[in-house]
């Protein structure tokens, strides 16, 4: 009988609690490859996350950092071939964000200077 009442009371909350969630979080699939990112521009509302769902399509590891205002978060460390992974970020600040991959392999410079880099701006 318990759970028969906590089942109904999750089934009348459910609504507001998703609604929220769509409402401050954006959810974006991000595919990494040699030596790209897609999409490798985003636009969100500031205060809102982004749920990142970062797949390697590529032949090579890859990581996703972060920059902004020359302070840097490593969202995904190292990602390998075939791999994926999901972060959550919240963009409390307005500006422009650079998001990079760092890993220098095998080319010896970092990926982003291959082109390995998109932007978030946040407004
Ligand atoms: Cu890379």
């Amino acid at each position: 009988m318990f759970s028969l009442i906590a089942g109904l009371m999750m089934y009348l909350l459910a609504p507001y609690g998703i609604r929220e969630g769509l409402d401050k979080q954006l959810s974006v699939t991000i595919v990494a490859s040699d030596y790209a990112f897609l999409p490798n521009s985003i636009t969100i509302e500031r205060g809102k996350s982004i749920k990142f769902i970062v797949i390697n399509k590529g032949l090579y590891p890859h990581n996703l950092v972060l920059k902004y205002d020359e302070k840097l978060a490593e969202l995904v460390q190292l990602l390998e071939p075939n791999n994926q992974t999901e972060i959550t970020y919240l963009f409390s600040e307005e500006g422009i964000y650079e998001f990079l991959c760092t890993i220098a392999y095998p080319a010896p410079v970092p990926h982003y200077e291959l082109g390995m880099k998109g932007k978030i701006v946040v407004r």
